[in-house]
């Protein structure tokens, strides 16, 4: 993928969820937020600290490492989907059970206020406004980005969560990884 970022005001601003809990889970994120700001068609804009938080879903494995980061792109949802994957990829994720063990995944929760459902993507993130692990931290970078299906800020959804699953705020992580 060639696209470039021709200037500030060029793409689209996404946030993209990202998770690991195992090889250590904190180093992963780094390097994943690292590989992300190193593709040409995205910039890092800021990122969140990192979290550490109960697993949901699959309860016997190891807490997470959670961090968001808020990105601009001149890539469409598939491309994006493409480069998270390239990166999961070199990263060594091999799929296991849904919501099981990884060593890292890249999830994009927001992609402007673009709604997209197909077989290979679904924006926003199906599950992130009932999770406390993503909107944690994205109301830590973004509390007023707008939920495109619910009209709902980021910090509405937080007042509405029904999830008491444990996240703690783990290390404040200062600025992006600009390679
Ligand atoms: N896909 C569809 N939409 C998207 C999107 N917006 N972003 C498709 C990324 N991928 C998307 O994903 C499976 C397929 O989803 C992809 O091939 C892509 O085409 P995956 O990452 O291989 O599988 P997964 O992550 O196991 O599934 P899923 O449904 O994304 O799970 P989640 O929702 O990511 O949940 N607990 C804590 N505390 N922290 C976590 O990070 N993560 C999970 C995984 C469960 N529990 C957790 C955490
Ligand atoms: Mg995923």
């Amino acid at each position: 993928m060639q696209a470039q970022l021709r200037d500030d005001a060029h793409g689209v601003i996404s946030f993209v969820g990202v998770g690991s809990n195992m090889d250590d889970p904190a180093a992963r994120c780094g390097e994943a937020l690292c590989y992300l700001s190193q593709v040409s068609g995205i910039r890092v804009l800021r990122q969140s600290s990192f979290y550490r938080t109960e697993p949901v879903g699959f309860e016997k494995q190891d807490w997470f490492i959670n961090a968001v980061a808020e990105i601009r792109t001149v890539f469409t949802p598939h491309e994006l989907l493409k480069a998270t994957q390239e990166i999961e990829d070199k990263m060594g994720r091999v799929r296991g059970p849904r919501w099981g063990p990884r060593v890292i995944d890249l999830d994009i929760l927001l992609y402007g206020q673009e709604v997209v459902e197909d077989d290979e993507l679904v924006i926003p993130h199906p599950e992130f406004h009932k999770r406390r692990f993503i909107l944690e931290p994205l109301r830590e970078i973004a509390s007023y980005a707008i939920h495109p299906v619910f009209g709902v800020s980021i910090r509405g959804l937080m007042e509405r969560l029904d999830d008491d699953s444990r996240v703690y705020l783990c290390r404040a992580n200062g600025e992006p990884c600009l390679a």
